[in-house]
């Protein structure tokens, strides 16, 4: 059987767009897996790439990949991430137009992995001297320390980045590398205190413990035994076998040496570490009045001494707050949970604050002033859906929300350009336009951020049930939005009564309001000299949530300005299995993220009109030996050999447009007649060679 299969049957179709069955989320599965067992873990639909996690090295990506790559039309050669990199940055060298790279897909899926392919492909390809060399250093070591500080091991990915990254790459006019700039989103500060089990805190503080010098170590209080610290074994689980945490420390440290970081940076760096852990560390007692007290002194001494604050000071601001009532004021103590919580929200927001300083000097040592052409690569978490959504998966379904309007806008937008460029009548596409739901969060005075803004200012104490409540009168009868009550006065099972329901364009996700309100924000008290800011004391008072919803909405809206200014190109990353294992194909875990990556409606935009098109030299090019008129050189305009060459194919009018430069053809049928015709004239080039990519950009 096998040997009557043909290429194309066995290794599917190296473009979605050339499907017959293209609306079948079936056959397009179907291809995905085929490719998947063939080792081809790159499909194309139009230009967008789809890329499956082999979780094995595939040996595809050394230097004579990435020479392979160089300069050629995308559609020539197999699909592949260097394809994309070298197109992305030929069309910023001749268009001269900004380009970005954005790639998403959910946690474990290669986000990552891929961006790092693409870095690797610049700092490989593009032409260096030697005092760029050092501006190209910097860029590849910034992924190790970022990596460090800002990437854990989680359930589902041993090296998951618990912040999302925007990165511009800036080429000067040779197109070699000379600086950058990092824009960070949403760091998961929560895991500096607590991790679910099996998962880690941030590798940062095993590798200093793993691979520290003893003098360092002793320096900071440490022990060599991760064990010890309340932190790091929340989750049960300081090792794990396929991190060495040792090694990984050396490489970190040097890669901070090449990114210009001095002694005492590094050292600040370290003192935030170990006092992150001393304060993990730090217990709290009842004192003979039963007031809360500090019981662990010897950790108040070293986190004085890291912090560079005032020992009494710090354990007033650990046991007390702050209240100011009628313009006085005045000072009480915290409960025993009100400590725990204050000293948790004092390590978070030391970290948070660290990680802070450290993009800041990473984007010192890259900063460039002159003038520049820019890639932008955008590595940001995928749409997630967990049994409890809180704030923070209301954050990254929103932003993947905004990403996909972008998207379906940029794509449609180009697609139309690109018909009305060549003369062809543009008709209407069907699609779902997920506007509605990004209005639905951030209007003016009726969207989600607005309201949740308006209950933390009003006056009184914040409450959830009144948030929901308030949200209910607002946005009730949305056709995106559901709570529990059902319209006939019964209660909708599926939602509970903390929750609302919000019906994203990949799919429907409840989210609590439970605990959102009453949330720690932090006092101040000057110190350490890692962050210019003061250090930030926790004292438990409410509000942090209007800082938080209103800045991430600020700031997504900064980045899609940043995005709509470039030209964009797409990767979206499909993860086959949940154990992380090579070769397997978990097909109803794909269908899910196919749909969540909403690839079925990129297609059907991508396949709007016209399946492929062509320039017209090169369509000619490759099938002119199938028409005595055309072979073997057709001497008059392009256009009219096209003609003559489709007519004596026999080509149906309604199945092609000939434009200015390209040719259109509807469906993938007629191309694959072609396709057949000139392998039967050609059979010694063999399918593969032959049954090339399709369409040009
Ligand atoms: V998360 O949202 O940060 O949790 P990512 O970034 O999508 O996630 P990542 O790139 O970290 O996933 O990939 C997870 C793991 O899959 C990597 O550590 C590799 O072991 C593996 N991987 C991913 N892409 C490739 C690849 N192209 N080739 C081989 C890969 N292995
Ligand atoms: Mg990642």
């Amino acid at each position: 059987m096998e040997s009557t299969l043909t290429a194309r049957d066995r290794v599917g179709v190296q473009d979605f767009v050339l499907l017959e069955n293209y609306t079948s989320e079936a056959a397009f599965i179907e291809n995905l897996r085929r490719r998947f067992g063939e080792k081809l873990i790159y499909t194309y639909i139009g230009s967008v790439l789809v890329s499956v996690n082999p979780y094995k090295d595939l040996e595809i990506y050394s230097k004579a990949h990435m020479e392979r790559y160089r300069g050629v039309s995308f559609y020539e050669i197999s699909p592949h991430i260097y394809a994309v990199s070298d197109n992305t940055y030929r069309a910023m060298r001749t268009e001269r137009r900004d380009q970005c790279i954005l790639i998403s897909g959910e946690s474990g899926a290669g986000k990552t992995e891929a961006s790092k392919k693409i870095l690797q492909y610049y700092a490989t390809t593009c032409p260096v001297t030697d005092h760029m060399s050092t501006i190209r250093d910097r860029l590849l070591q910034s992924n190790p320390v970022l990596e460090a500080f800002g990437n854990a091991k989680t359930l589902r990915n041993d090296n998951s980045s618990r912040f999302g990254k925007y990165m511009d790459v800036q080429f000067d006019f040779r197109g070699a590398p000379i600086g950058g700039h990092i824009l960070n989103y949403l760091l998961e500060k929560s895991r500096v205190v607590h991790q679910n089990h099996g998962e880690r805190n941030f590798h940062i503080f095993y590798q200093l413990l793993e691979g520290g010098e003893q003098d360092q170590l002793s320096k900071l209080g440490l022990e060599r035994n991760a064990q010890k610290y309340h932190y790091l074994v929340k989750g049960c689980c300081p090792r794990v076998s396929s991190i060495n945490d040792k090694n990984d420390w050396k490489t970190v440290r040097k890669a901070l040496t090449v990114i210009g970081f001095h002694e005492e940076e590094v050292e600040d760096l370290l003192n935030i570490i170990a006092s992150v852990l001393h304060l993990g560390n730090t217990q709290f007692g009842e004192g003979e009045d039963g007031e809360t007290q500090i019981t662990t002194e010897p950790q108040l001494t070293y986190l004085s001494k890291l912090l560079g604050v005032d020992g009494a000071a710090l354990r007033e601001a650990l046991t007390h707050k702050k209240l100011t009532a009628k313009g006085e004021e005045m000072i009480s103590p915290l409960s025993f949970e009100q400590a725990v919580a204050a000293r948790d929200a004092l390590a978070k927001a030391v970290y948070g604050r660290a990680f802070t300083w450290l993009v800041a000097k990473i984007n010192q040592s890259l900063a460039f002033k002159g003038s520049s052409s820019v890639i932008g690569l955008l590595d940001i978490y995928g749409f997630e859906v967990f049994q409890h959504n809180s704030f923070e998966q209301f954050c990254i379904n929103y932003c993947n929300e905004k990403l996909q309007q972008l998207f379906i806008k940029l794509t449609l937008k180009s697609e139309q350009e690109e018909y009305e460029a060549e003369g062809i009548t543009w008709e209407p596409v069907k699609y779902f336009d997920n506007k509605i739901i990004c209005d639905l969060v951030e209007e003016k005075h009726k969207g989600f951020i607005s309201i949740l803004d308006e209950e933390c200012l009003r006056p009184g104490e914040p409450s959830d049930i009144s948030f929901l409540e308030k949200l209910e009168d607002t946005l009730g009868g949305h056709a995106h939005f559901v709570t529990h009550k059902l319209a006939n006065g019964k209660t909708r099972k599926a939602v509970g009564r903390e929750e609302f329901r919000l019906i994203h364009y990949a799919g429907e996700v409840n989210y609590t309001v439970n605990g959102e309100l009453a949330n720690q924000s932090v006092n101040s008290i000057t110190a350490g000299s890692v962050s210019e800011e003061p250090v930030p004391v926790a004292c438990i008072e409410t509000r942090r949530l209007i800082v938080a919803a209103t800045q991430f909405k600020n700031s997504l809206a900064k980045l899609i300005e940043i995005l709509m200014s470039k030209e964009p190109s797409y990767v979206r990353c499909i993860k086959p299995n949940e154990a992380k294992q090579s070769g397997r194909f978990d097909e109803a875990l794909v269908r899910h993220q196919v749909k969540y990556l909403g690839l079925m409606e990129n297609l059907r935009v991508r396949r709007a009109g016209f399946a492929y098109r062509r320039r017209y030299e090169a369509f000619l090019q490759r099938y002119k030996s199938l028409c005595p008129g055309t072979w073997p050189n057709w001497q008059g305009r392009l256009a009219d050999g096209v003609a003559t060459l489709v007519q004596h194919l026999g080509y149906k009018p309604e199945e092609y447009k000939l434009g200015k430069t390209k040719i259109f053809i509807r469906f993938p049928k007629t191309l694959f007649t072609t396709e057949d015709a000139l392998e039967a004239r050609r059979p010694a080039l063999g399918c593969l060679t032959s049954w090339r990519g399709y369409r040009e950009r």
